[in-house]
């Protein structure tokens, strides 16, 4: 049997992987997504592998199954290719965050929608499609051990093509509850963390020195990331990864993480504001120790990208200007910049949901306005984000930011992933011409009429 899995991208993402300028492949990594229904799929099923970010789809092309992995900003996309492929009389599956979300929506597009994980479930579609009865909801019971799980089979994905293939996944869930975000919606606010052991010969097995973990929290079960530092760190390699700023804290965990290998984090800080912070439930963030907590992972050899949400119902105008300066202030390697999204599924979600003005589902993709904000326009949010986005990347700050850190002890460690992360976001600020402007300024100066959606912006 022939099995198709599909990585849809819309817009800007679609094609991403192929710009050979200003980086488009350094966003390009993982699809451990599809890789890991690979890894659940039995002998006598033939797996290809289609990332839309790098590939086109083979529309004329047959196959006896398509199972389609599906965020929320890519569903549009998800549905279009679904109704293709049925159309050609081809059982299509749509499996990932937003089906699991929304499975009666993603029904209309699909003979059947995997809610929650694939692993316990992906053989039984198989089996059923074989059988020519492959049909509504499949559900896993209960989260799947951990243990135990095949190695992702990365020789399907074309390695030219990304920033890196070697993405592992350590631990699954977060147990924070964050009210905007998927993944504890998705996890329960539940973490599952791999053996130790089965982690570490996955990453032996990588070749190069470099990989990523995407796990979401890293570091949240401090036992489990003590243990698996002391093992990596015989390995000699380099990693990034995400976790909170409570990674910060203990320096004994820093300095295990950066020993094994550890060179950036992604940290979502959010904003700088208390009120907001507690407004989505994330509250553990304490602003006041922002600058001591990057510096100690500075100290260690760890740069920090951040992540930045606007729009909290606690932000005005000036929120944009006053968190530009304070980004580098306190020495923010890289950023990531959203537009806060209230994504189906999650808490927000319901508290939004009077608010919402924008029902594509492809303008969640947290770079476009789809609710009305508290205290300032839609239009002044949108501008604003663009702004923030533009500035931060205007080549004069990734010079003097690299300089600083060229100077810092143990900057030259993260030096080469920190550049071309700088210069990676700068050309998305060229590629897809992100401007926007102050709104503190405009709205001192004369108030702004105009429609939002001539707004250049960012995404798809
Ligand atoms: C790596 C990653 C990326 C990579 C690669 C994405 C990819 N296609 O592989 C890149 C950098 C490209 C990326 C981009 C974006 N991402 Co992203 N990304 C992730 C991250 C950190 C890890 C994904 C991963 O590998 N997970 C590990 C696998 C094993 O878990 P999984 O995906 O849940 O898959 C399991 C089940 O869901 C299910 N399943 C999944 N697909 C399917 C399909 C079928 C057929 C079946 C049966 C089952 C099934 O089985 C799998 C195994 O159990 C997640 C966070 C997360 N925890 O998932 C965010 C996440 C998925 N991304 C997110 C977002 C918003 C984006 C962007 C839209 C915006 C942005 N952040 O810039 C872009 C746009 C992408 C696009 N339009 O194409 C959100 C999605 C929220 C939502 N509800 O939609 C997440 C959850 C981050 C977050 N905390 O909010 N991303
Ligand atoms: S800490 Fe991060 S991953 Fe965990 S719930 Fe909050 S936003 Fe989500």
């Amino acid at each position: 049997m022939k099995v198709l899995l599909i990585a849809p991208a819309s817009g800007n993402w679609h094609h991403v992987g192929q710009q050979r300028i200003f980086g488009g492949k350094t966003f390009r990594f993982s699809l451990l997504s599809l890789l890991s229904l690979a890894a659940e799929t039995p002998p006598g099923f033939e797996i290809r592998i289609v990332d839309e970010q790098v590939q086109d789809v083979p529309w004329n092309e047959h196959f006896d199954l398509v199972g389609i992995t599906c965020m929320t900003a890519a569903a549009p996309r998800a549905y279009d290719i679904a109704d293709h492929f049925r159309t050609c009389g081809v059982p299509v599956v749509l499996g990932g965050m937003h089906p699991t979300f929304l499975p009666d929506e993603a029904l209309q597009h699909a003979d059947a929608v995997c809610v929650g994980e694939a692993e316990g479930v992906w053989r039984h579609i198989l089996e059923d499609a074989r059988h020519g009865k492959v049909s509504g909801i499949y559900r896993a019971d209960e989260q799947h051990t951990l243990v135990g799980l095949h190695m992702p089979p990365r020789a399907l994905l074309d390695a030219r093509r990304y920033g890196t293939i070697q993405s592992v996944q350590a631990t699954r869930g977060c147990p924070n509850r964050c009210s905007f975000c998927s993944v504890s919606a998705f996890h329960k606010g539940s973490l599952r963390c791999r053996p130790v052991e089965e982690v570490v010969c996955e990453v032996k097995d990588l070749s190069g020195r470099f990989f990523m973990f995407v796990d979401d929290s890293l570091t949240a079960e401090r036992g489990y990331a003590l243990e698996l530092c002391q093992a990596l760190k015989p390995l000699g390699k380099i990693w990034i990864s995400q976790s909170t700023l409570e990674m910060a804290d203990d320096e004994e965990l820093v300095q295990a993480a950066s020993e094994a290998g550890c060179i950036g984090m992604f940290v979502g800080l959010e904003s700088f504001s208390e009120s907001s912070l507690r407004s989505v439930d994330k509250g553990f963030n304490r602003v006041a120790e922002y600058r001591d907590r990057i510096a100690t992972l500075h100290a260690n050899g760890i740069g920090v990208e951040a992540g930045i949400v606007f729009g909290f119902d606690t932000d005005g105008p000036n929120v944009f200007r006053s968190t530009l300066e304070l980004l580098d202030e306190i020495g923010i390697d890289a950023i990531q910049v959203s537009v806060l999204t209230p994504l189906p599924g999650t808490p927000m979600f319901d508290r939004l949901v009077s608010r919402i003005s924008e029902h594509d589902w492809s303008r969640y993709d947290y770079h476009h306005v789809v609710f009305r904000p508290a205290r300032m326009t839609a239009e002044q949010l949108q501008a604003g984000h663009d702004w923030v986005t533009r500035e931060f990347y205007r080549p004069w700050r990734i010079a003097r930011r690299l300089a600083r850190m060229a100077l810092r002890p143990g900057g030259m460690r993260m030096m080469k992933y920190a550049a071309a992360l700088n210069a990676a976001y700068y050309g998305r600020t060229v590629r897809w011409d992100i401007r926007g402007y102050d709104p503190g300024v405009r709205s001192r100066t004369h108030a702004h009429g105009g429609d939002v959606s001539r707004l250049p912006s960012l995404g798809g």
